[in-house]
């Protein structure tokens, strides 16, 4: 089936229990050799989609980031601004942050103000997202330079409370983002219980790499796991991140839960 968009992509895998995998290129960094030979092996490599963005970038340039990895790889790219000059038209779709674990008028609404005439000109797909910071244990360049306090590791209800009115207000997606570099990834019980209570599809990363944590995310109720800083350190280890993902999207198309698609793996 031909699926139009890239939201249509994520939610399709949603609805059938499949995994998918994006990783985070920061363009502040030069991609390694390594990086890049991944990168251009496509759909090969278990990766689904690049995710281009960072909290603040010192040197980078998200344009030029992003019309070098369209030389490298056929991935659909898919933008994840840390602020309003984080654009590029030729990415394929960008995530519009509203930064709803937070309480800073800017990264609710105040960024995305100053940005909308330039995304209404671009062609950007542009995907209403609920971005939720959560504890992972040490401060995170995404909490410090958004100058929010990150949702407790160990307050679901508080979580799941704060992803219900996202979607409540339309959001498409919950992105529960421990920051990159976190300590700890975001917690599977946390994970689930938002899953408990929402429909939209979840993203979920900062601090992921492992094939168990990326399993254990995604066993809770994360449809799409990001990895940023693992790909970057050891690239070498992403088949295995992506294949134990494979696994468990073979088991739930095995075994699909009935009724309302949501998933029961716990
Ligand atoms: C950060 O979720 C991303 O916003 C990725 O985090 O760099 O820790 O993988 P990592």
């Amino acid at each position: 089936m031909y699926l139009s968009s890239i939201y249509d992509q994520i939610r399709q895998a949603r609805q059938t229990g499949a995994k998918q995998l994006a990783v985070l290129i920061d363009p502040d960094k030069e991609p390694s050799d390594d990086v890049l030979s991944v990168l251009s092996s496509g759909t090969r490599s278990g990766v689904d989609y690049l995710f281009v963005g960072g909290s603040l970038l010192v040197q980078g340039e998200t344009d030029a980031c992003v019309a070098r990895l369209r030389t490298h790889s056929s991935l659909p790219i898919v933008l994840f601004p840390g602020n309003h000059i984080q654009l590029s038209d030729h990415a394929d779709a960008i995530l519009l942050l509203s930064l709803i674990s937070g309480r800073n008028p800017d990264f609710l609404i105040g960024q995305h103000v100053v940005a909308a005439p330039a995304l209404r000109k671009s062609k950007l797909e542009i995907i209403p997202t609920g971005y939720l910071l959560i504890d992972g244990g040490s401060p995170t360049a995404a909490s410090y330079i958004s100058n929010t306090m990150p949702i407790p590791g160990n307050k679901p209800e508080i979580a799941a409370a704060t992803a219900m009115a996202g979607e409540m207000l339309g959001l498409q997606l919950i992105y529960l983002d421990a920051g990159s570099g976190a300590k700890q990834p975001v917690r599977p019980e946390l994970i689930a219980e938002v899953r408990r209570h929402t429909d939209v599809p979840i993203l979920t990363g900062g601090g992921i790499h492992s094939p168990e944590q990326a399993m254990a995310a995604a066993k809770a109720g994360a449809d799409l796991i990001v990895i940023g800083t693992a790909f970057e350190k050891y690239p070498e280890q992403l088949p295995a991140i992506a294949s134990s993902l494979k696994r468990i999207s073979t088991a739930t198309l095995a075994h699909p839960t009935k009724g309302t698609g949501k998933l029961d793996f716990l």
